[in-house]
């Protein structure tokens, strides 16, 4: 083609688009430009480039009735998706010509995406890489559908008061949803509570009924997730809540006006908020009864899909395969056995066999306060079929381990799903592992973990169906949308290929690492997204950051094992430092925090309020004269990460090590430029091999050395005795240096590290503290830094999501991919 007519179709496809978000704005919103407010605008943009998805929606839904292809279900209680606007833009490839017509249309690109409320429906790392996955598996061409819930209430907003979170309620969904699709038709009718009654058929089968306390409807909300230019748009499809028609008839019926509208009530509650804790369990009724309703309305989907392809029962494992995302989903190991059995009358040898082969399990977290364990009498309450299920699973299961270990009654009790010890209940991680096929850890260290301590026991007994699957990040979003200043840097030395091939592409830039021009355009792309995110401060925080300073941050939900307070006990040590005058070697820092607590989680609340005051006294001190700055951003969301990732120097990953699972901050982080100071730990030590040691800040205790260090009886009061500086910085916390001279507000802090320090924040200390000086150092001389930094960039290509999906689909999914 030649250039003009490149030319031409690009100005048709302005007109085009232009003419279909000024139609979407009368007929859908029924305005005129005039009158047309910026969120119109939004709304009207965000249809016009749905109605480009929806076509090619209907075509990949029509792909999937090919009764050859098999699905894969991504069972997930959580999605964080983040704004769809920008990214739909990117991945359609309309980007630019929609740029322009909104231009035509008098309005700026920039202030239509932020009028996009983004759909918090997730926590955290695991919900986003959820919203990663389906990003690559719509791009590699796999037909797929992520399962989950339509949360009316998202992850609640973070505001800041006197230092101190305050949570707000996520209204999401107060001006509109532009991106579903309610299918009223696909609905679904989900037990709960009440008892079961045994009968036998008319062939002499036993048999069992649930008799229901309630019954809820779930209705389909659909979501179109495209894939990166290729004409594919895969399908989010997230179940809302609903009372059953039935229930206000019968209701009603009895004159019960009010027991009706409870009902209603009741069912509506069932997908009402997010449980907004992060690797950390409630153990709540509303929760087990959310996990069980998702799971059962996605599983009779499955079943109707199945019957819409025309394939016979006994297909279900070939036609389908569901992976379960952490063991919120993993009820749906007793559910599908239920359904196999109860309403599809299958026998219990051919369900048990049908299940194993369709379910894949993944786990997150080795934390035992995140693994998952439903009190007995909770569970009996909710979901007494299903636990019946379990039970003959359970006792099916521990004879096979008797079989195999005769006498070894400790394994058995190890192993069994029902942990009998003090209070009863269902360890879900040994309902996963069992019900499943393939069982895979997030990070090479974590999987090895996984093998040799939380699920050792099944690991022995089947060392074939263990996997590792290092999690990935998308680079559409994460590089393309998020640092449009660096992707095309990128692009105009390597071409594009990078966007959808990042293993294979990016390792192309290192050509470039010495080459001076380079590095300055480098530097400066740097330099430019810095001085965006200070502007953002100013505006939003408030506070004046130096855009020539190194911008050092932590983001991420805020927990003890992640150890934000181990960032800060340097902050305070820098401090100290100044105001003794030993300022010398300090290089002008800026300290930057962002993420959201658990509102129930006392500690972490506390480092918040930590983090703001020790702000506010460097900040204000005149002293410090600007030398270090510390922010804390608040409401830390996918919508915040597009101005933070871009805009660091140092990206800090310093959890205990064996604690984080993979982490995948550390990933978006080190593929935009940052370099990493970090612990042996999660997927660290996997980015550390790939952009090589010389390039990365490792520091503190191995994984071994920290259980052996617990082992051995740890004291951090005689770390704190035997490290003056260490002892300075504590003390001037507990006497008020931070909080106006009172001395009650930390005391809780400074005693749990005083006498229990969980995470070896003390132990890892003077580590810390010496590898931050060698990351002083290396900043101080700024070209070899720029070269570290693309060296960085250019080897990070095997941590796009798309190669982590690659991997499920080549050991777990068995299926095709493009
Ligand atoms: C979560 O976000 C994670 C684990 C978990 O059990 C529950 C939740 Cl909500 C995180 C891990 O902490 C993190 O290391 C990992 O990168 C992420 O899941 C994705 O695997």
């Amino acid at each position: 083609m030649t250039n003009t007519l490149v030319q031409n179709e690009s100005i048709n496809k302005v007109e085009e688009i232009k003419d279909s978000i000024l139609e979407h704005l009368c007929f859908n919103l029924g305005k005129s430009p005039r009158i047309a407010t910026l969120h119109d605008w939004y709304m009207a943009t965000a249809y016009a480039a749905r109605e480009r998805m929806m076509r090619n929606f209907v075509s990949y839904t029509e792909k999937m009735q090919n009764k050859k292809l098999k699905i894969v279900g991504y069972l997930s209680a959580e999605f964080l998706m983040g704004p769809h606007l920008g990214n739909a833009l990117i991945n359609l490839g309309i980007e630019n010509e929609t740029k322009k017509a909104v231009e035509q249309l008098g309005i700026n690109l920039n202030d239509v995406l932020e009028q996009e409320e983004e759909p918090g429906l997730g926590n955290g790392g695991l919900g986003r890489l959820a919203a990663c996955y389906l990003d690559s598996l719509a791009t590699l061409q796999v037909p797929s559908v992520g399962y989950g819930i339509r949360y009316e209430f998202g992850i609640f907003d973070q505001t800041i008061r006197d230092g101190w979170q305050v949570e707000v309620t996520d209204k999401w969904l107060r001006n509109g949803n532009p991106w579903e699709i309610v299918k009223p038709e696909l609905n679904y009718t989900v037990k709960l509570g009440g008892h079961t009654e045994s009968y036998t058929d008319d062939k002499g089968n036993y048999r069992v009924k649930w008799m229901a306390e309630s019954e809820i409807k779930g209705i389909a909300y659909d979501t179109p997730v495209p894939g990166y230019k290729n004409g594919v748009t895969g399908i989010l499809r997230l179940w809302k809540s609903e009372a059953v028609e039935s229930f206000d008839f019968h209701a009603f019926d009895k004159g019960d006006y009010y027991g009706a509208v409870h009902e209603k009530v009741f069912s509506e509650n069932i997908s009402k908020v997010l449980y907004p804790n992060d690797v950390s369990d409630e153990g709540k009724r509303l929760r087990l009864s959310q996990q069980y309703f998702f799971v059962s309305c996605s599983l009779q989907n499955a079943f109707h899909i199945l019957n819409l392809r025309g394939l016979s029962i006994e297909e279900f494992p070939e036609s389908m395969t569901f992976q379960l995302n952490d063991t919120h989903p993993s009820i749906a190991i007793a559910e599908l056995m239920r359904l196999l059995i109860d309403e599809h009358q299958v026998s219990w040898d051919k369900a048990w066999d049908m299940t194993k082969r369709t379910f894949a399990y993944t786990n997150h977290t080795l934390l035992p306060e995140a693994l998952e364990k439903w009190s007995l009498p909770l569970f009996a309450h909710v979901l007494p079929r299903p636990l019946e299920i379990i039970y003959e699973i359970n006792s099916r299961f521990l004879l096979t381990i008797r079989d195999k270990y005769p006498g070894d009654e400790d394994r058995v009790k190890r192993m069994s799903i029902i942990d009998e010890r003090g209070n009863k209940s269902v360890r879900m991680a040994h309902l996963a592992t069992i019900g499943s096929h393939a069982i895979n850890g997030v990070s090479a260290l974590h999987t090895k973990l996984l093998k040799q301590d939380v699920l050792h026991d099944f690991y022995e007994l089947e060392p074939e169906i263990f996997f590792n699957v290092t999690n990935g990040v998308t680079p559409r979003r994460w590089i393309k949308l998020y640092n449009p200043r660096l992707a095309s840097l990128v692009t105009t030395h390597i071409g594009e290929g990078w966007v959808n091939h990042l293993e294979t592409d990016l390792i192309k830039l290192e050509q470039y690492a010495n080459d001076a021009s380079f590095q300055q355009a480098w530097h400066d792309v740097k330099r430019q997204n810095k001085t965006d995110l200070a502007d953002l401060i100013q505006t939003v925080v408030g506070t004046k950051v130096n855009p020539d300073s190194l911008f050092d941050i932590q983001v991420k939900r805020i927990h003890e094992y992640k150890r934000q307070h181990l960032n800060v006990l340097y902050i305070a040590h820098l401090y100290n430092r100044i105001k003794q005058k030993r300022a010398e070697g300090i290089v002008p820092r800026t300290f930057i925090f962002g993420g959201k607590a658990a509102p129930g989680y006392f500690m972490a609340k506390l480092i918040i309020k930590l983090i703001n005051s020790v702000a506010e006294t460097v900040n204000n001190d005149p002293e410090v004269n600007g030398l270090i700055k510390v922010v804390f951003f608040p409401d830390f969301n996918v919508k915040n990460g597009a101005h933070v990732y871009k805009a660091a120097d140092l990206s800090e990953q310093i959890s205990t090590a064996g604690k984080e699972a993979s982490g995948t901050g550390n990933m978006k982080f080190a593929m935009n430029g940052a370099l990493t100071i970090g612990t042996f730990d999660g997927a660290n030590i996997e980015i550390m091999e790939c952009v090589g040691e010389e390039n990365f800040f490792l520091f503190g205790l191995h994984a071994a050395e920290v259980a052996e260090t617990k082992a051995n009886g740890y004291w951090p009061y005689d770390i704190y005795n035997n490290d003056q500086e260490l002892k300075q910085v504590i003390d001037m916390i507990q006497s008020g240096v931070f909080s106006h001279g009172d001395t009650n507000v930390f005391k809780p802090f400074v005693d749990s590290l005083l006498n229990v320090d969980p995470f070896l924040v003390f132990k890892d200390f003077r580590a810390y503290v010496e590898c931050q000086e060698k990351v002083s150092a290396a900043y101080a001389n700024q070209k070899v830094w720029t070269k570290m930094s693309i060296l960085n960039v250019a080897r990070m290509g095997m941590f796009s999501s798309d190669r982590s999906i690659k991997d499920y689909c080549e050991n777990i999914w068995k299926v095709a991919h493009g």
